[in-house]
């Protein structure tokens, strides 16, 4: 029979990849997006006839459950939140509210229309932040160093209590860093690419960064969300770590970037120190031992064939 799948978050970049993976493996798939003034669906424009979507927010417990209740799904994967890091800062209780107690509304609304069905939470390695050893699994304990973080760790939590509290059958998925050319434009990676890019087209002359030291274990989303989906096909519900066990820095990114476009790094890159966040993760590296024993996943992309592909995406996007 054919089974139907729930994406909070469809239109951002994990769920335009989600979509198209549970599309491939015949799923009918729902999404829930928000009202806003003008449409902005880019990155599920060329999906829109094969998913259905509903209107909904995190902030709105009844949208939630008329969303749930009149899709009745087997999978609800719960990818919506305010994702970006430097942002929680200037808006941390909003970040609380998407990020943290947003978990709590889904999982109720669940709890409410559709108990049977089984629920991903989209955790982040955020929670490690000031790390506690080296590198991180899911036994690690947590330090958040941002409110984003704090915010995910109780998202992180309230998912496992829900499970213990209720039997719902609710995994968090513990994700490291993962980009690809649908990566918004803020974030490090794609603003890297991007900028290479456009210098390489004389578009932009500067490329202004914060912090270079910064080391994250980088993967491709699109390896990404297959983790998501294996998960969800267990018939214990549990907390996995997806990641692909390398760190690299930023410098590094920068570096492999500018060498895709043919460009010297050194005439056109700039430290800002308005960038630099109030408290940042100095380093993440995950080990994801018990993703490849249970689930069978492996990541397939490694740090310079995904830096290389972003430029080469970007450049063929502002050719267009
Ligand atoms: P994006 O920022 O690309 O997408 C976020 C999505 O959430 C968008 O669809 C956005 O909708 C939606 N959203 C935000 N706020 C609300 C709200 N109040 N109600 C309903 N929808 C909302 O994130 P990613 O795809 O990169 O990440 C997916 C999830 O995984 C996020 O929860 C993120 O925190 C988490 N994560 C991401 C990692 C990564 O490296 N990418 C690593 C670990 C965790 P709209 O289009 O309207 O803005
Ligand atoms: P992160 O990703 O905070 O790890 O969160 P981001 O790409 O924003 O930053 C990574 C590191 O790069 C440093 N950095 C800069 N970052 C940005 N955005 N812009 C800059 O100009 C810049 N210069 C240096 C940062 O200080 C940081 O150390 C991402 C998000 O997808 C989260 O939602 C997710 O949970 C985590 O990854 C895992």
């Amino acid at each position: 029979m054919k089974r139907t799948a729930f994406i909070t978050g469809i239109t951002g970049q994990d769920g335009s990849y989600l979509a198209e993976l549970l599309l491939d493996r015949g799923y009918d798939v729902h999404g829930m997006v928000r009202r806003s003034s003008v449409e902005r669906f880019d990155r599920i424009e060329h999906l829109r006839g094969r998913v259905t979507l509903h209107q909904g927010d995190l902030l709105d417990q009844r949208s939630l459950g008329d969303a749930l209740r009149a899709t009745q799904p087997d999978e609800i994967y719960n990818l919506a939140a305010m994702s970006f890091v430097a942002v929680s800062w200037v808006q941390p209780t909003l970040t609380a509210e998407f990020s943290g107690v947003g978990v709590t509304r889904i999982l109720e609304a669940v709890r409410e229309t559709c108990p049977d069905a089984r629920f991903y939470q989209a955790s982040s390695s955020e929670m490690f932040g000031k790390v506690r050893e080296v590198p991180q699994t899911e036994l690690t304990p947590f330090y958040p160093r941002s409110p984003y973080g704090v915010a995910k760790a109780y998202g992180h939590f309230i998912t496992v209590n829900y499970r213990e509290s209720y039997g719902l059958h609710a995994t968090s998925g513990i994700l490291f860093n993962h980009e690809s050319p649908r990566r918004g434009l803020e974030f490090v990676t794609r603003k890297i690419t991007w900028h290479a890019a456009a210098i390489k087209l004389g578009l932009v002359d500067k490329l202004r960064l914060g912090n270079l030291d910064a080391e994250r274990d980088w993967g491709y989303a699109k390896d990404y969300v297959e983790a998501m989906w294996m998960m969800l096909q267990r018939d214990q519900p549990d907390d996995f770590v997806i990641a692909t066990g390398v760190a690299h820095s930023v410098r590094e990114c920068v570096e492999i970037a500018f060498d895709q476009a043919g460009l010297a790094v050194n005439d056109y890159v700039e430290t800002d120190s308005s960038l630099i966040r109030p408290a940042d993760v100095e380093q993440l590296i995950g080990d994801c031992t018990k993703a490849r024993e249970l689930l069978g996943w492996e990541p397939r992309t490694n740090f310079e064939a995904l830096i290389r592909l972003m430029v080469d995406a970007d450049l063929a996007l502002l050719t267009q």
